[in-house]
């Protein structure tokens, strides 16, 4: 999909349709819930749905017509003016004041598109969409933001998840007898050109060249890490890197985020409902240190992004790039657990069609996938169109994480999407797979 231009009613649709899901996420909510700050890493889920309306006015009313940056549209909702661990502290407004921003920010949105004169805009900005499609991205992202503050919530809060969907039972995966499947080597092509949806950190598409490696044929399960930890995984120092031991000790880690040992037997929570944690899911909720610690143990090392990218997109048979792992068309529930609304990780095989070129399934959805590499930038990037997305956070502080979670609407993931995150941050869906050198 090469910079496809988006009608005006295309656009109206799909604001509407990201509109119509975060409501549906915070309705289950009560309001009193919404205003509190159950955790400093995030915010309430109220300032959330603020910042949905002043990102979408910023860069659909005003910045339309040239370039106006974020510090110019001050305020409550500006990220950069208020972090996330003060947000709980901000005089925020109640819901009903909330629901008239948005509705508001959205009408000026429509009154422009019914209007139809695009004629002052920034013509990078409309180029094949772009800038609905971002601001549209923008709203599934502080989708999942929310989904990741109620996943912390005290237990005893009243949430009822909507769930809409059921996942499907598990399929035995075909794989080498270590789980992995093979990457021959070559030449691949990372990262992408198309300027409708991605953002400018997945571009330019550039070559690289990738050396033969292995890649677990299913992100590590659940059953596969309780080993790691009844083995005395998090009691041996020779696993962890010198900052993973520290941080270890430090925060008192000695399972994933949200397990409980009852009985003999790992619980876990997942939103509203509390179960038995089943060993053929994927992990999930750990940190970068404990998935680096856990391939120390298993005799393997995580996926750097350029082998991650080429398991999931590159067929080394026909030398070509693949959107998703099973090919172009657009997620739906028939591919991979993605969209939120079975508010759980499936079982490993679940989604046979979910599978790339070289056998690895499960690329997408499910858990985000913590890689060695840090967050960079693509040689030859562009910052596109503010540079607080991405340019901000390049550098060794950040780890990236691949292929989205249960969490993700289909609109924010693709093969060559690149999420970040602090390697002691396990608050998100996170999960991972390993490698193995060939
Ligand atoms: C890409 C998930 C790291 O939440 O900080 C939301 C996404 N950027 N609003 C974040 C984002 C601006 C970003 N991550
Ligand atoms: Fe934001």
């Amino acid at each position: 999909a090469q910079s496809e231009p988006i009608t005006p009613h295309e656009a109206a649709a799909l604001l509407a349709d990201a509109r119509e899901r975060t409501l549906l996420l915070v309705s289950a909510v009560p309001e009193d819930e919404l205003m509190n700050q159950h955790n400093k890493l995030m915010s309430p889920v109220v300032w959330d749905m603020g910042h949905i309306a002043h990102f979408e006015e910023l860069w659909l009313v005003r910045n339309l017509e040239g370039p106006v940056q974020f510090g110019e549209m001050p305020g409550m909702f500006n990220p950069f003016e208020n972090p996330r661990s003060t947000r709980g502290e901000l005089e925020l407004p109640r819901m009903a004041d909330t629901l008239d921003h948005m509705a508001n920010a959205r009408r000026m949105v429509l009154d422009r598109l019914l209007d139809g004169d695009f004629s002052e805009a920034d013509p990078q900005l409309l180029d094949g969409g772009y800038i609905f499609r971002m601001v549209a991205q923008h709203e599934y992202q502080h989708n999942e933001t929310i989904l990741q503050a109620l996943q912390l919530k005290d237990e005893g809060v009243r949430y009822r998840a909507p769930r809409a969907l059921a996942t499907p039972s598990g399929r035995p995966v075909p794989a080498d007898a270590d789980g992995m499947v093979r990457f021959p080597g070559g030449r691949v092509v990372i990262g992408t050109d198309d300027r409708s949806g991605p953002y400018d950190n997945e571009r330019p598409a550039h070559a690289v060249d990738v050396a033969p490696f292995r890649i677990g044929a299913w992100a590590v399960t659940n059953g596969e890490y309780a080993r790691f930890i009844e083995e005395g995984g998090y009691e041996d120092r020779t696993f962890w890197s010198e900052a993973g031991w520290a941080h270890k000790e430090q925060a008192g880690l000695v399972a994933p985020q949200f397990w409980s040992m009852e009985d003999g037997q790992w619980w876990t929570r997942s939103m509203d409902r509390d179960m038995p944690v089943d060993p053929y899911r994927p992990v999930c909720h750990v940190c970068w240190y404990e998935a680096e610690a856990y391939c120390s143990w298993a005799g393997g090392r995580l996926p750097t992004e350029h082998e991650w990218e080429a398991a999931a997109s590159w067929d080394p048979a026909t030398g070509t790039k693949r959107t998703y792992p099973w090919g172009e068309e657009a997620p739906t529930a028939l591919d991979a657990n993605l969209d939120q609304l079975s508010f759980e990780t499936a079982r490993i095989g679940a989604y046979p069609r979910n599978v790339s070129p070289i056998g690895a399934y499960g690329m997408i959805g499910d858990v985000w996938e913590w890689t060695s590499s840090d967050f960079t930038r693509w040689p030859g990037y562009q910052t596109f169109p503010y540079p607080e997305y991405s340019e901000l956070f390049f550098g060794p502080d950040y780890k990236v994480l691949r292929g989205g979670s249960w969490a993700t609407r289909p609109g924010a993931i693709r093969n060559t999407f690149r999420n970040w995150d602090y390697p002691i941050r396990r608050q998100i869906f996170s999960g991972f797979r390993m490698a193995r050198d060939d």
